[in-house]
């Protein structure tokens, strides 16, 4: 009470806010008025913006949270009353017609969206340094995942642009959600790099705030241990970013600037966007409010499953189940083996890739209802099972693909599957961690991602008719991988499989030793016979076709440990290096036609 004397009044309502609520223990350790004053009104500006930054404030945070803990405490289920099944969706075969007509009515459309990625997590699992988004997606190139996708989206925009002829060039906007832990960095490579080609202007970065940490079942803010003026605080979660979208007030820019779709996506996933042309098409083909991006799942693998849950009172939704909930979820409702495969050797629940796809108008109304606010859960670790305290302090958390929450039964919630060798290749898990991984299920680590590209790209060509060697098997880190040719292009080479037919043609053949990067648009290649490493450079005005007999010693993979700390951190991570011994290398950096056949 005495303390109220030196605050401000808005300071004054929020610790009477505080009090009224039963957090008083934050207060019990201040010391009289005239000591350490300026702390306790810093104390006040971190309230501020944690009231300011959830929805409802911190009042709605506390109320919630005691609902939550209760409902915890007691062992409710959050799925009571709710049946699974596995849902239907639109399952696409890379290649095939149907997949061309989703991927042509993709680009058709990808002018009209926005792109959203989230990127506030440190990725703890991995134990890496730095933020994610600046580790090499392949290291025969070096491109970073954010160079990547950048140059991904550009590509997008300049064939949505191409195809509909007669429009301006459209500007995709991209929306990064950072944190604290992620803000700075994310802003340096940006800066750094020259945003990797987009204009500075259609790049936003939203820094989500971290919420408040819970001491036990009546919600008590937790102090922060290191700091008496500071209450804890943790992530909330990936969830927020609908939160922020809403509050930026970019929804509604959008909307007046005719766009008509978001799409989110996480920030290690090198093979993405060779899925998204074809995934919007069947969002605008399908008129989907919610499409989610999903790839079969192996039982226990760490990504959710998409569930129909139909409820005794007849309701319905396609929804997310969390990989730590499915298992519990399945045994209690009759699946007495809980999460395990069927027979065709998969989940019978397809595997969410966390790639949601919304249509701004409806997504717009549902925000405007909500604030953004989406379903959130608790996780205490309790110390014993009578579970009244914590281990540790927890918090509220909240996840993106929770959205579809909140909608009516009516709304049009889908998802679209297609192989996970074309959609999803996350880098998640660290070396040791990966090589527990059970045989068969995928590592998820920095050496499975990058070998997945190489893979997708080798099996990309071999649909378009170049002749590609078989993989063979080696372990590195302790992980059996597939090693393809290692193959990639820029982007703009090629964004649907229609554009890359157009620039194969004749007998092509890559021997698995091969080491092959284009970069440039109008790269052609026609009956070249590679074995050995081959690197274009070609300038946007110039026309390469590329053919004949290229052999040389290559770029060989050399093994690292990732125990050896004389190697940098993200080369022992995947636990080899690329030796360049020998290689061709053409660059055309004037405008022209060339052609190219030893
Ligand atoms: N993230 C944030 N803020 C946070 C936490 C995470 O922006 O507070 C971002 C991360 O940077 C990352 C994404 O959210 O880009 C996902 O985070 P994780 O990789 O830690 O997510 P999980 O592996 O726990 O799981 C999520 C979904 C799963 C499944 C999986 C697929 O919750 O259902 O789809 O991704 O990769």
């Amino acid at each position: 009470q005495k303390n109220l004397a030196i605050l401000s009044p808005d300071q004054i309502e929020l610790a009477k806010m505080l009090l009224e609520t039963g957090q008083s223990n934050l207060f019990e350790h201040w010391p009289e008025p005239g000591v350490d004053d300026e702390k306790k009104r810093n104390f006040f500006d971190q309230v501020t913006r944690l009231n300011a930054s959830y929805p409802g404030g911190l009042a709605s945070y506390i109320q919630t949270a005691r609902e939550l803990l209760a409902d915890s405490k007691a062992g409710k289920n959050p799925f009571d009353g709710f049946t699974p099944s596995v849902p239907s969706g639109e399952n696409l075969t890379f290649g095939d017609g149907n997949f061309v007509k989703f991927e042509e009515a993709g680009i058709r459309e990808v002018r009209n969206a926005a792109f959203v990625l989230v990127a506030g997590g440190l990725g703890e699992r991995l134990g890496y340094n730095g933020i994610k988004l600046a580790l090499p997606s392949v290291s025969t190139t070096g491109t970073c995942f954010l160079q990547h996708y950048i140059e991904s989206i550009l590509a997008l925009q300049d064939a949505s642009c191409r195809l509909v002829q007669g429009k301006y060039q459209t500007q995709i906007p991209f929306v990064i959600m950072t944190s604290d832990d992620t803000h700075a960095r994310t802003l340096e490579l940006l800066e750094s790099n020259a945003y990797f080609g987009m204009k500075p202007t259609q790049v936003k970065l939203l820094k989500q705030e971290k919420v408040a940490c819970l001491n036990d079942n009546d919600a008590k803010l937790a102090v922060d241990p290191y700091n008496k003026y500071r209450i804890q605080t943790k992530p909330h979660g990936h969830g927020d970013v609908h939160s922020l979208l809403y509050s930026s007030g970019l929804l509604n820019l959008w909307h007046d600037a005719g766009l008509k779709w978001v799409l989110f996506f996480q920030d290690t996933n090198g093979l993405l966007f060779k899925a998204i042309p074809a995934a919007l098409g069947v969002s605008s083909t399908k008129q989907y409010q919610v499409n989610s991006l999903a790839v079969p799942r192996k039982a226990k693998e760490a990504i959710g499953g998409i569930t129909k849950l139909t409820h005794a009172d007849g309701r319905t939704m396609v929804i997310n189940v969390e990989y730590n909930q499915l298992d519990p979820l399945l045994r209690a409702t009759g699946y007495g083996d809980g999460d395990v495969n069927c027979e065709t050797g998969y989940s019978p629940f397809p595997g969410n890739i966390n790639q949601l796809i919304l249509e701004l108008g409806p997504y717009i109304k549902e925000l405007t209802k909500t604030g953004g606010a989406i379903k959130e859960f608790v996780n205490p670790k309790y110390k014993d099972s009578s579970k009244t305290s914590f281990k540790s302090s927890t918090r509220l958390e909240c996840m993106m693909q929770d959205y579809p929450k909140t909608l009516l039964p009516s709304a049009r919630v889908g998802f679209t599957a297609m192989d996970a060798w074309l959609a999803y290749a996350p880098v998640k898990n660290n070396p040791e961690d990966a090589a527990k991984v059970p045989k068969g299920n995928p590592y998820h680590s920095a050496t499975s991602g990058e070998m997945a590209i190489y893979r997708a790209n080798s099996l990309i060509l071999r649909k378009a008719g170049v002749q590609i060697d078989d993989p063979v098997l080696q372990v590195f880190n302790g992980q059996e991988v597939e090693v393809w040719p290692r193959i990639t292009w820029e982007p703009k080479w090629a964004v649907t499989f229609s554009e890359m037919r157009r620039k194969v043609g004749g007998n092509c053949s890559i021997s698995q030793k091969s080491t092959m990067i284009i970069k440039g648009r109008h790269v052609f290649l026609e009956d070249l016979s590679l074995d050995g490493a081959l690197v274009i450079n070609s300038v946007e005005d110039a026309e390469v076709k590329v053919g004949g007999s290229v052999q040389n010693k290559g770029w060989i993979l050399e093994h690292v440990d990732h125990k050896d700390t004389s190697v940098p951190e993200e080369v022992r991570t995947r636990g080899f290096r690329i030796n360049k011994v020998e290689q061709l290398e053409m660059n055309y950096s004037e405008p022209g036609k060339f052609c190219f056949n030893p």
